[in-house]
């Protein structure tokens, strides 16, 4: 199916996603939402595809869900929406990494959708910001939860309850992002990035993703056994025997997701 408000291209084993409503500062609307589901799960269904990066325009990640669709609907309507709660509940169901490239506007449900990515890479003119507020109700899609999580309690009620904007560097301090770099490098060093995780074994860099996101949903002590319990099984895969195999030998690994 051809999408009419996201661009993909899948290039050197990367799919790269780009939301694509110019004129509404990529707000997401229920189209948007749906078709960038249906895109990341034929990403992750694709063989040919490693690492997933997902984006928007230089002015805007996402400036939020889309308020003028989102005014007219009732109570029955939000909580009908399938969208709103599968994006809310995290994109964790795409097992492949993924990857925000933020430049601009993420606020709202684009804050929260880059935080559900699996990390945030930021232009320097990022602003990230939960304002909600100002519109009579909350973060819906992880912006009081996920938030929190990464930035802790006090700047989460801060942002949450007055709906200021963090810039990039503020984020890059409180650990919302994981790296800044100046907008004209951005794509550059997010598809670095990808590459890098290309290169791995998928099944490896799978269980990576599955053992992190493990330490948000439990205590530390089943956090760490769930951890101790993937790496053995690692040891059940030949990309194990391999890469250790190429660091004895002082050569690049083969990866085969084997
Ligand atoms: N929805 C719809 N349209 C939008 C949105 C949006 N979120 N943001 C911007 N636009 C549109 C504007 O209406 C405008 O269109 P038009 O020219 O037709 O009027 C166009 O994009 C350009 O926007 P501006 O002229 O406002 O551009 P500025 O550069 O002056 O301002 C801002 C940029 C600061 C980003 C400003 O547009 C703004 O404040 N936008 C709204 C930000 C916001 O409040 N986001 C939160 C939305 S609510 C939400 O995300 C809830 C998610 C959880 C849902 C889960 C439910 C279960």
């Amino acid at each position: 199916m051809a999408f009419e408000t996201i661009i993909v291209e899948i290039e050197d084993h990367v799919a790269l996603v780009k939301l694509n409503r110019p004129d509404a500062l990529n707000a997401l609307n229920q189209q948007l939402l749906g078709e960038l589901m249906q895109a990341l799960e034929e990403a992750d269904a694709n063989d040919k595809v490693r690492c997933i990066l997902l984006t928007g325009s230089e002015k805007a990640f996402a400036a939020g869900a889309d308020i003028k669709e989102m005014s007219s609907m009732s109570f029955v309507d939000v909580n009908a929406s399938n969208l709103f709660a599968a994006f809310g509940d995290g994109i964790q169901r795409i097992r492949k990494p993924v990857i925000a490239a933020v430049s601009g506007y993420a606020l709202g449900g684009g804050c929260e959708l880059a935080m559900a990515c699996d990390f945030i890479i930021a232009s320097d003119t990022a602003k990230f910001g939960q304002p909600e507020i100002n519109l009579g109700v909350i973060a819906g899609m992880g912006g009081s939860q996920r938030l929190t999580r990464a930035v802790g309690k006090s700047k989460s009620m801060d942002m949450n309850l007055t709906g200021r904007f963090m810039d990039a560097e503020e984020a890059e301090r409180a650990g919302l992002v994981s790296r800044v770099v100046p907008a004209k490098k951005m794509m550059e060093e997010a598809m670095g990035a990808a590459l890098k995780i290309v290169e791995k074994s998928l099944i490896t860099a799978r269980t990576a993703k599955e053992a992190v996101n493990r330490s948000f949903e439990s205590t530390l002590t089943e956090g760490l056994l769930f951890e101790r319990r993937v790496f053995h099984a690692l040891f059940a895969t030949e990309d194990q025997k391999e890469g250790m195999a190429a660091f004895m030998e002082k050569r690049q690994a083969q990866f085969r997701d084997k």
